[in-house]
């Protein structure tokens, strides 16, 4: 089993809703055991400013799923729930980001692990200390 940080997201409809419905799908898959999860918090928007506060959390799941079948699983449950791509770091009822997978590095176009921005973003630091305070501090 490894152990994998994910970071949770939402600035559309109803955040907090949206946050436990993706656990709930997250919850359901055969090959995570949901571990830990912090607090949600409120935080203004990194990136691009002109857009809706977020809601942010994290959690920390085993799972004995790939990376790549990981970031499948992530971004199956963000398309059920009916996330629309629109411009890049633009608003999102849903965002589920790998942080961290064991000591594993990937570097593929389309997924980065250890998440390539996370020691900028006090939206992922912040729930990320609550949960895995050793963690952070080695980052
Ligand atoms: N800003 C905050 N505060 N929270 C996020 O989850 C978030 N996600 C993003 C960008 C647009 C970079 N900014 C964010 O993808």
């Amino acid at each position: 089993m490894a152990t994998a940080y994910i970071a949770l997201g939402s600035n559309l409809g109803d955040r907090k809703k949206n946050l436990t419905t993706a656990l709930f799908h997250l919850v359901r898959e055969p090959r995570i055991i949901l571990e830990k999860l912090s607090s949600f918090i409120e935080t203004k928007p990194y990136g691009v400013t002109d857009q809706p506060d977020f809601l942010n959390g994290c959690c920390r799941i085993w799972t004995d799923l790939s990376p790549r079948q990981l970031l499948t699983a992530l971004q199956a449950i963000e398309d059920k729930m009916g996330r629309v791509r629109t411009r890049r770091w633009g608003e999102r009822i849903i965002d589920l980001d790998i942080l961290l997978y064991d000591d594993i590095t990937v570097n593929d176009p389309d997924l980065v692990i250890p998440h390539p921005d996370m020691k900028n973003r006090a939206f992922v630091l912040e729930p990320l200390k609550e949960i895995a305070p050793d963690l952070t501090a080695k980052l």
